[in-house]
Formats: structure tokens, C-alpha cells, sequence
């Protein structure tokens, strides 16, 4: 079963940066799919929670140079 985590993420300006954002989240343990929508400045993520938690999500989109806030 997995979780689904929504990130308001700030500092994406183009594509390649959401492209970064979601390579970034797919690197960790855990996730089934990460969909970043640089639009509307957001990361959707599905994981497996056995495996990986919101804040180490969180945490790697920072890492990647971004400022990400759980939502929901
Ligand atoms: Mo686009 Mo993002 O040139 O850091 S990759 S702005």
C-alpha cells in the first residue's frame, strides 16, 4: 500500500528544474511515482512508507535546491 504526499515547492522557473525535482525524489527508496508540476509549483509524490517518509522527500527536493513544504 502506498502514501501520497503533496509539496508546494518555490524556486522552480523552468521545466529542467521540475525535471530535477523529480529525479531528485525518484533517487530515494520507496517511491512508486513523483509528478512535479512546475506550473502550479507542486510535487505529488506515491511512496511506500515502510520504505520512506515525507520529511526524507522533503528533504531531498531541498537538497536539490528547492524550497518544499508538505501540504497535505
Ligand atoms: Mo531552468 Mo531551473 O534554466 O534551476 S533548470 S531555471
Amino acid at each position: 500500500v502506498s502514501s501520497k504526499a503533496l509539496f508546494s515547492v518555490t524556486g522552480m522557473t523552468c521545466s529542467a528544474c521540475a525535471a530535477s525535482v523529480e529525479k531528485a525524489v525518484k533517487r530515494l527508496p520507496g517511491i512508486r511515482q513523483a509528478v512535479v508540476d512546475v506550473l502550479n509549483n507542486r510535487a505529488q509524490v506515491l511512496f511506500y512508507p515502510s520504505f520512506v517518509n515525507e520529511e526524507s522527500i522533503r528533504e531531498a527536493i531541498e537538497d536539490a535546491g528547492f524550497e518544499a513544504t508538505l501540504m497535505k
